[in-house]
């Protein structure tokens, strides 16, 4: 075997071990590279005679002819092997079963809001939706807040920089009442309504959140009284939970628009809260003077209210331990409502 036959056989050889196109190319610089095996030898002959030159020049251009054949055919083995692998990666099993779209889910808070207007209509109570941004008149004035009232103040509540027509500034509503409001002066008693949703407070902790949901309930008529109230929220407390293993006690308490007022408090009496009186909502008997607002004459008519969180509702009823879990949006606390 000649030294060039030796040579050809060499990169046979080294062209074979490359496993893939860069190593090729790299085994190919050895052989045909600027100061690879071949033009070593071809710059050697540049000192030789002239017919050295003549046949030794041809046999170097025949070896170079055939190393650069069988790069050619090892780069063409390459791509073929890479383009198979791909192609068996790649491959699409039509036989598999569909992966199913994404589906969203409703948002806990909202599911409560859905359960609770279901629980209401369900014994005759009207659903009202109005505007979060509301004049003072409506969210204090109308609700028997008096002028200086802590509630009233910048840290409080959330100012527009917008004035109504009285030139105070509009503003995010800090409870779903002037919407009652609303409802009251445009619908004629009995007046029987709830007002869930977004309502807003600077406030923010682990059990506050600036923006959260309330639910608030109104029933207005000329001979509606607080055993009426006490049957009607005990009777949703047993429909939204579920279960008549819980009491409920009515503890005085006040709020500028109800006199007499009272919070209401709820005791499981099976469960993981079981034994533990829980604050659930506020109440009362609506004041005179906000059922004067409404354009009812309060010696005629007589009702009661009711508000509470639809945050706090969610909480006890699937036991979330943090408000802020609501409006973190991490889908594997949100998954589990799915
Ligand atoms: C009108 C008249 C009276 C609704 C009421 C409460 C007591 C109350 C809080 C519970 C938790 C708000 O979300 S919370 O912070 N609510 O304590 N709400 S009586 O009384 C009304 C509503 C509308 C026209």
């Amino acid at each position: 075997m000649t030294d060039l036959d030796r040579l050809v056989r060499d990169a046979e050889d080294a062209f074979a071990q490359a496993a893939d196109a860069a190593a090729l190319e790299n085994a190919k610089a050895k052989f045909l590279g600027k100061s690879g095996a071949l033009t070593e030898r071809l710059k050697a002959l540049g000192a030789a005679d002239v017919e050295t030159k003549k046949t030794l020049g041809a046999q170097i251009n025949n070896a170079k002819q055939e190393i650069e054949h069988l790069l050619a055919q090892r780069r063409a083995a390459i791509a073929d092997a890479e383009l198979n692998s791909r192609l068996s990666s790649e491959a699409i099993d039509v036989s598999l079963d569909g992966r199913g779209r994404g589906v969203g889910a409703i948002h806990p808070v909202i599911r409560t809001w859905r359960r609770v207007e279901e629980i209401f209509h369900s014994i005759g109570f009207d659903v009202a939706d109005g505007p979060e941004i509301e004049s003072d008149w409506m969210n204090f004035t109308a609700l028997n807040n008096p002028e200086n009232h802590p509630a009233r103040s910048m840290q409080d509540t959330f100012y527009l920089e917008k004035k109504d027509e009285t030139g105070l500034p509009l503003l995010l509503r800090t409870h779903t009442s002037p919407m009652q409001v609303r409802y009251a002066k445009t619908h004629t008693p009995p007046i029987k309504v709830i007002a869930p949703g977004r309502t807003y407070r600077v406030d923010s902790d682990a059990t506050h959140s600036p923006m959260f949901h309330q639910v608030e309930g109104l029933w207005i008529a000329q001979d509606v009284s607080f055993a009426d109230l006490k049957g009607v929220f005990t009777n949703f407390l047993h429909a939204f939970f579920e279960t008549d293993q819980l009491q409920v006690r009515f503890r005085p308490s006040f709020f500028p628009f109800t006199e007499p007022s009272a919070e209401i408090d709820m005791k499981f009496e099976s469960g993981p809260l079981k034994g533990r009186w829980l604050e659930i909502a506020g109440s009362g008997q609506v004041h005179p003077r906000v059922v004067r607002n409404f354009g009812l004459d309060p010696e005629r008519y007589i009702g009661f209210a009711f508000g509470t969180g639809l945050e706090r509702m969610t909480m006890l009823r699937y036991g979330i331990g943090d408000l802020r879990l609501f409006f973190e949006n991490d889908l594997r606390f949100l998954r589990q409502f799915a």
